[in-house]
């Protein structure tokens, strides 16, 4: 099934940069007023939180997820769940719309058949920021990841395939779209601490969802 033009799209021609081999940014891709009911519903059943991390500190970033899997932390490492692990219950599905966001988002940036098993919700309040990593506890890196960036914006920083080699930063805003795979897959990547913004006080948060397929 493909929703594109439907209404949750901003625009009906929209525009694909290729910021770095292999990764493209969907500027203005989605409406992301349209989003925001959606998660409400999903933190109110499972809570952003801060996860543990192996070596002992916690998370700056708060998460949550939805779907058959979410992306959690403990000390033991990282890690796949079925479960919430503060409710011992399952996550909530991944909404339709969501899915139908990733599936364009990927087919438009020349991925088909994106079908995502797990949705990661990170919440960024002023300050926080995500140091660099590579995404690579899913077991087939064939498969590309979509993401969308909701409310205050944030540079994001390409390392490329050495953790502290800086190559690029990209200024991600409300509603852009990222989609990433083949030889970007595991480029390592972070997100730098969240400014306030003088244009728009009142807004003190920044969300990020991550699609991917888990297994
Ligand atoms: C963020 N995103 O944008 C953090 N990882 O807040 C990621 O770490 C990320 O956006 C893999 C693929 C896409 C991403
Ligand atoms: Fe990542």
């Amino acid at each position: 099934m493909v929703f594109i033009m439907s209404d949750l799209f901003s625009n009906s021609r929209p525009e694909k940069e290729e910021i770095y081999p292999d990764l493209f940014v969907l500027a203005n891709f989605v409406k992301t007023e349209t989003l925001l009911d959606e998660i409400k519903i999903i933190t109110k059943a499972s809570p952003f939180r801060k996860m543990m991390t192996p070596n002992g500190h916690k998370t700056g970033v708060a998460c949550t997820n939805c779907g058959d899997y979410g992306w959690t932390s403990d000390r033991q490492g990282y890690q796949y769940s079925k479960e919430d692990p503060l409710s011992s219950k399952p996550w909530l599905a991944i909404p339709k719309q969501f899915s139908a966001l990733a599936y364009d988002a990927a087919f438009f940036a020349g991925f088909k058949n994106f079908y995502p098993d797990a949705c990661l919700i990170n919440r960024y309040l002023i300050g926080t920021k995500l140091g660099s990593h590579q995404d690579k506890n899913e077991m087939d890196f064939s498969q590309p990841i979509v993401s969308v960036s909701i409310g205050l914006p944030a540079i994001f920083q390409i390392f490329g395939n050495q953790r502290s080699n800086k190559i690029l930063e990209y200024k991600l805003e409300d509603g852009d779209v990222m989609v990433w795979g083949k030889s970007a897959r595991l480029v390592y990547h972070g997100v730098k601490a969240l400014d306030a913004n003088r244009l728009a006080p009142k807004m003190s948060e920044r969300i990020n969802l991550t699609f991917r397929k888990s297994h």
